[in-house]
């Protein structure tokens, strides 16, 4: 059990009003830690904090800003398996993807910054009697908000730009997920970052996160989560001329076509249905299969789902983890009542498994693929962010289309084809930020990731999260 302060001006503090709040481990919901309630106040603080540092911090050298991103990087990447254990316990996440994706994805955030940074480029344009060269700036205090599903991963996808680019923080993690954003302030304190350079503050979304969405200094958002809360945050921040981005959820395709690679096509379908228990915003919780193929497709992409592991997070063999809290898993168990309503059929999961006494109070559900519903069903189009696919069938390319388009989301989908046109074609149509085909989660830390509709505003990564995190200036001088 630990206590875990706000950190501000590299200084531990607990909240000003003195309260705690509970961290519950989902796997057992034994309560592993209490984090500071935070209130307006002290996020008060920390911005003052903030905005005290950012001159000097402003005015360190590129090569400075670069160094320090790899120190990070590096302590994040001695203390890999304390800091997977830790995420592990915390989101409920196996200590297999802790280990293989979220911390190795931390680490790498922090090196690919440094290095972005350093080969940063900005414009010059030349006039027959004027010169332009263009300037990026910092932007000053940025405020970073965070969700539960990837937190240290998401948390440092935003924290290393925003430094790297010469911004001080202040971030707010998820409040069911504390653990890794405090053993990151230790770790940049360690690093060698001066006080008030990164900052900390725990609490309640409603609470600390809205103080620093409508603090007068904190000049950008950068938001992870969830939809209906990045609509508040848009609101707020946009009112106050605040540079916003927002990476809000998904409803994503698989759309698996019958002169796909069939075995790559059900193992891709399963590991995009059921990474982090569904939990991840790219998630491909809707299959759409052509016809000929879909009744031998969902047979083997059943089986394999009906197989895959649940149990005890730490141990290395586990293929599924816990749901994020009770509360969430009976929202994912609505949705399975409602599949049913709508005349679907639950081929498999939908149960709370055994797992022996020790996780008889975890958050565990057995994933779950329900087929027979219409692909415009609330089921099939509301993201549930839980282990829930459905399953649909097509007949032709612009069906696949019409169905994949027919959500309100547009964060990614995922292709499953041979033909090298129809790839380029169906990409080409689809309405959303990232496609991939014939792989899901493959990831290039350079290139633009964000969604439209309700997905979100604004793009992130490489030069997208330099242009976020700073302002460019152009000075025209005349010859
Ligand atoms: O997220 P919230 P929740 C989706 C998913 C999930 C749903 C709700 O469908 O079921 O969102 O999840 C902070 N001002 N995603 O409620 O509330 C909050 O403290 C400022 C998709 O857990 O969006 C936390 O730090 N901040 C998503 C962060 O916002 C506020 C990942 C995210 O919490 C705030 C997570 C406010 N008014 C959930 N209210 C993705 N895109 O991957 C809350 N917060």
């Amino acid at each position: 059990m630990r206590d875990l302060y706000n950190f501000i001006d590299s200084q531990h503090v607990p909240a000003r009003s003195g309260q705690w709040l509970d961290d519950r481990a989902p796997a057992t919901d034994a309560v592993i830690a209490r984090i500071a309630r935070s209130g307006a106040e002290d996020v008060n603080d920390a911005v003052a904090a903030a905005k005290r540092a950012a001159p000097a911090w402003a005015r360190t050298s590129t090569a400075e800003r670069a160094d320090l991103c790899d120190a990070i990087a590096d302590v994040l990447d001695k203390r890999l398996d304390d800091l997977a254990d830790l995420e592990s316990r915390d989101a409920g996440k196996t200590i297999t993807q802790a280990r293989t994706i979220d911390i190795p994805r931390a680490v790498r955030n922090f090196r690919f910054f440094a290095g972005a940074v350093r080969h940063d480029e900005t414009g010059c344009h030349e006039m027959s009697d004027a010169l332009n060269y263009t300037l990026r700036r910092p932007i000053g205090v940025v405020g970073l908000i965070t969700p539960w599903n990837l937190p240290l991963y998401l948390l440092t996808w935003k924290a290393a730009p925003a430094l790297a680019t010469g911004n001080t923080v202040v971030c707010k993690p998820s409040e069911l997920t504390p653990m890794t954003a405090s053993a990151l302030a230790e770790i940049i304190r360690e690093a060698g970052a001066p006080p008030g350079v990164f900052n900390l503050v725990h609490g309640l979304g409603g609470e600390a996160g809205q103080a620093l969405v409508e603090h007068p200094d904190v000049r950008a958002i950068s938001f992870t989560g969830g939809t209906a809360t990045g609509a508040r945050v848009g609101a707020a921040a946009g009112s106050r001329y605040k540079k916003l981005s927002l990476e809000l959820g998904g409803k994503n395709s698989t759309l698996v076509f019958a002169d796909a690679d069939f075995e790559m096509a059900v193992a891709g379908a399963v590991r995009a249905g059921f990474t982090n228990t569904g939990q991840v915003c790219l998630c491909g919780s809707r299959v759409l299969v052509e016809r000929s193929i879909a009744k031998r497709f969902t047979e083997a992409f059943v089986a394999r789902v009906a197989a895959l592991r649940m149990g005890d997070p730490s141990d290395p063999t586990t293929e599924v983890g816990a749901l994020i809290s009770s509360a969430h898993r009976e929202k994912v168990e609505r949705y399975v009542s409602l599949a049913r309503a709508e005349g679907g059929t639950i081929a498999c999961g939908g149960t709370r498994p055994d797992l022996g006494a020790r996780f008889a109070n975890g958050n565990f559900l057995a994933p779950i693929v329900v087929t027979g519903l219409a692909s415009t069903a609330r089921t099939a189009t509301e993201e549930i962010f839980g282990p829930v696919v459905t399953v649909h069938e097509f007949d032709t390319d612009d069906e696949a289309v019409t169905m994949a388009n027919g959500v309100d989301y547009g964060l990614a989908a995922s292709v499953w084809t041979t033909n090298l046109k129809r790839a380029h074609h169906v990409a080409a149509a689809l309405e959303v930020g990232m496609v991939w085909v014939n792989d899901w989660l493959k990831r290039d830390l350079r290139v633009p990731f964000g969604g439209i509709k309700a997905s979100g505003v604004g793009r992130e990564g490489g030069r997208h999260s330099l242009e976020f995190f700073s302002e460019l200036k152009n000075v025209c001088i005349a010859l």
